[in-house]
């Protein structure tokens, strides 16, 4: 997978970032991590590990993705979070499936994947605004906030995507949808946070995430702008 950098957006993972780069390191690909320069733990955390770090210039989970694809320079990339979540061995199956595809998506609720970290409220949350992908998008895609995914670099480039916070989780997907792009999901199983804490606020975010979605229906499904 010498073709293929894994981004990693980190904001005080002490905790979990050392074991999720042990992790990845089988895979002989770069590694990336995306951060603040003035988070320090973290930064300590891994300062013998053989990986490039990448400074956001602005704060937010969505400044640290777009700013760091933006600039990267491989085929492919994919989205890989700091906290231990995500499950690597995903990985292969990912790569296989994107040479015909824009982005490959994973799902948690699809069989065999699934969560040992949803609560209630993110679960309600989760399935909530999957469904209104669905409806008013005509999105296919179960599990649109997950946001564990693969793409071609150059089709991120394109959509130009805008979002400094977790609105970017549907950002990207909404206009990789409106651009007509391929895309295709596998299931993924969700672990639980190896330690610290969790960045995204349920309801904060769930309410800024709404209302991009409803700015996004109206400029692009109603007004028709273009993306590309
Ligand atoms: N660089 C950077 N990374 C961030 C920022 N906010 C969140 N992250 C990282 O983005 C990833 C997703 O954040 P999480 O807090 O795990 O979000 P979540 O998966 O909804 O929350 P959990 O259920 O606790 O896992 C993690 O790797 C975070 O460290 C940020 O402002 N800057
Ligand atoms: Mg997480």
């Amino acid at each position: 997978m010498k073709d293929l950098t894994i981004i990693i957006p980190a904001k005080d993972e002490k905790e979990s970032l050392p074991t999720v780069i042990k992790n990845l390191k089988p895979f002989e690909c770069e590694i990336i991590i995306t951060i603040k320069y003035d988070d320090i733990e973290t930064l300590e955390s891994i300062y013998n590990e053989n990986v490039k770090i990448f400074y956001q210039s602005g704060k937010g989970y969505g400044n640290s993705l777009r700013e760091a694809i933006g600039s990267c320079q491989s085929k492919y990339f994919c989205i890989f979070n700091a906290d231990g979540s995500f499950d690597h061995n995903d990985l292969p199956k990912m790569y296989k499936e994107i040479r015909d595809n824009d982005f490959i998506y994973t799902t948690r609720y699809e069989s065999p994947g699934g969560s040992d970290d949803d609560t209630i409220i993110t679960l309600f949350g989760n399935k909530f605004f999957s469904k209104i992908g669905n409806l008013f998008f005509s999105l296919k895609i179960s599990d649109i906030l997950y946001t564990y995914l693969m793409g071609k670099t150059d089709s991120f480039k394109k959509l130009n995507i805008k979002s400094n916070d977790f609105r970017f989780c549907v950002e990207l997907p909404l206009k990789m949808e409106f651009a007509k792009m391929n895309y295709k999901t596998i299931p993924s199983y969700e672990k639980k946070r190896i330690g610290g804490e969790k960045k995204v606020n349920a309801f904060k975010d769930g309410f800024l995430i709404l209302i991009e979605m409803i700015l996004l229906f109206f400029k692009y499904k109603i007004f028709r702008k273009k993306i590309i």
